[in-house]
């Protein structure tokens, strides 16, 4: 079941029950947790709530600012029913590495802060009575790590982290946590790849089982009826004048799979998923042969006290928000997000960049810390940065690749490209990862400032550009920001004379703005500045017929580390930390909702 990344599910033959609550927490900045049997739960233990960060809710900055090993643990019940059951413990998210023990037993390991695990305590759960779950978990961060950044210690003792990127390192157990069991013999992975026309679609699936049984597969409509239905691990389910899934105006069905032995049911999985066809043609971007420009936003997992939890509740109100705007589509900047955010994005009809936490391979990042120029890819720590971005691209597409809403994958962010160095390993995980999606949907990665038409040495390999840029903001800003403008455009013509036949999306520009800040004329940081910029850049989109989307940077105003380029984190949000609009709000939905 440890292979497994389906979302749970409760059913006839599964479990699925929320551990999440107040959790047992400690610090152990001398690492003697495991001598001292924090394995079977923590004395002097303060309480924490899960899913969250545990950062802001200390009001010491020692605590607030933690690196290094910290735990978990709390007591859970096990029902005697699952005694024949495979039983685990699934982990949305710990960051960034973890190490799970039950009843005293380790069980795994798991690294990576933005994806889930399961912990198969099948021989260790004791059935019927209470159990003790103990995680130890580390934040900090290396640069043979995702995401990329420093650990330093300072000289009274303290361990800080350094990012090598402009969010906040909130860490804990940020997803929830489940109880679930499935048969021995189970669904572990199923994926599916579509022919659509407007009067038929075809739906080639293929199921993965742990164990031997006979696969039955069923197709059911947002009515209930059943569409379709077919036998075997591998199949066709035919639908005839299927509902496609659209851009903002999704359909979705149900697929349900069934194992049977001797004709019996033995497990069932069901999941929502969506008939579309995505197809690149030249610059255009095109869902069920129609073309769509993108409209949307990156954004964070971030809000006020719960840091980087993942919460249904701002989801919401961050889809109403965006739908306000008129936008059609997000990147997960700048790592997979919670499974239920897709699954929101799969109903409202959203189209995901989906982002791996590729982040920070580039020295110039550190620039946050003072600038440091070498390459990032002469570094002797790639070979095993690489294994670790190469397993969590495999983890990413295997958990989403059935998810409607993502159209793309980001396998970094702004990395740096522009040394002869960064050519293997980009070779690399281009090559590794071509097979990993039975969609084949693209594979991209947003190219930062620095990596202009003439400095990227990468351009060979994305399907679709990605493009942050800032002028207006880190150069030529202010009054200058027409000599922005200009360098832009001259950026610009240089791609649009190239014999590159892709679409490109601009998936950063924007500006800092302190809310309420009014001036006229505009001064940067004011309301005015942030709405100017944004024009200047909608001119040059709209100048440009292979500019295939916009996502303004950020949805909404973030925390970041400390910084004299940071006012208590980025306000580059179009809305602010607490969701309210900044006068840019204002300006894109009028320009959003004019656009086709
Ligand atoms: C880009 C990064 C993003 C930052 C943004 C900024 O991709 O994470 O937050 O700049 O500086 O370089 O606002």
């Amino acid at each position: 079941m440890e292979k497994s990344l389906l979302y749970p599910e409760l059913n006839e033959f599964r479990y699925d029950r929320k551990l999440d609550g107040l959790w047992d927490f400690k610090f152990d900045p001398k690492q003697e947790g495991n001598a001292q049997n924090w394995t079977t739960g923590l004395s002097d233990a303060v309480k924490m709530p899960v899913p969250a960060s545990f950062n802001d809710f200390f009001t010491k900055k020692e605590e607030r600012e933690y690196a290094g090993d910290f735990w978990y643990s709390t007591k859970f019940f096990v029902p005697k029913e699952l005694e024949d059951k495979q039983v685990g413990i699934r982990f949305g998210a710990a960051t960034h590495r973890a190490t799970v023990y039950v009843n005293g037993t380790e069980i795994r390991s798991h690294e990576g802060g933005f994806l889930p695990f399961t912990a198969d305590i099948t021989s260790v759960a004791k059935f019927g009575t209470e159990n003790i779950v103990a995680i130890k978990i580390n934040n900090e961060l290396h640069r043979d790590a995702l995401p990329a950044g420093d650990t330093i210690t300072l000289e009274n003792g303290s361990k800080m982290v350094k990012p090598f990127f402009d969010f906040y390192n909130y860490s804990g157990l940020n997803r929830s946590v489940h109880l679930v069991a499935q048969p021995k013999t189970s669904v572990i992975d199923y994926s599916t790849t579509f022919d659509v026309s407007a009067s038929h679609a075809t739906v080639n699936y293929q199921v993965e089982i742990e164990g031997t049984a006979d696969v039955a597969v069923k197709l059911i409509d947002e009515d209930g009826n059943e569409v379709a239905n077919a036998q075997g691990a591998a199949g066709k389910l035919e639908v005839d004048n299927p509902k496609l899934w659209n851009v903002r105006d999704a359909h979705l069905y149900t697929i349900k799979i069934q194992l049977l032995q001797n004709g019996n049911a033995i497990d069932e999985y069901t999941d929502e998923i969506g008939l579309r066809k995505i197809e690149i043609k030249g610059h255009q971007i095109l869902v069920n042969g129609k073309e769509v420009y993108l409209r949307g936003f990156g954004r964070h997992e971030d809000s006020i006290y719960a840091g980087r939890a993942f919460d249904l509740n701002v989801e919401r109100k961050d889809v109403e928000l965006m739908e306000w705007t008129g936008a059609n589509s997000f990147r997960t900047s700048h790592y997979p997000y919670d499974e239920e955010a897709y699954r929101f994005a799969d109903r409202e009809g959203f189209m995901v960049i989906d982002e791996v936490p590729a982040v920070g391979f580039k020295m110039a990042a550190a620039s946050f810390l003072g600038g440091l120029d070498a390459s990032f890819f002469d570094g002797d720590w790639t070979d095993e940065l690489q294994k670790k971005h190469l397993d969590q691209i495999h983890d990413m597409i295997l958990r989403d690749k059935n998810h409607p809403s993502v159209f793309a994958w980001s396998l970094f962010n702004e990395p740096d490209t522009s040394t002869d160095s960064a050519v293997p390993y980009f070779e690399k995980v281009f090559e590794d990862t071509k097979d990993l999606d039975p969609q084949h949907r693209s594979r991209t990665f947003t190219l930062n400032e620095d990596d202009t038409f003439e400095a990227s040495k990468c351009k060979q390999f994305p399907d679709i550009f990605l493009l942050n840029r800032y002028p207006g903001w880190y150069h030529k800003w202010g009054f200058e920001i027409s000599d922005g403008e200009a360098g832009l455009r001259r950026e610009m013509d240089q791609w649009q004379n190239s014999d590159i036949d892709k679409p490109m999306i601009y998936t950063e520009y924007g500006a800092d703005t302190q809310p309420g800040l009014h001036k006229l004329p505009s001064i940067m940081w004011s309301e005015e500045y942030q709405t100017e910029v944004l024009e200047m850049f909608g001119r040059v989109f709209d100048s440009y017929d292979f500019i295939r989307g916009e996502q303004v940077w950020n949805f909404a105003d973030f925390q970041t580390v400390e910084g004299n380029m940071r006012v208590n984190g980025n306000k580059k949000g179009i809305f602010t930390r607490d969701r309210q609009p900044k006068a840019a709000a204002f300006f894109l939905k009028n320009r959003w909702e004019n656009i086709d």
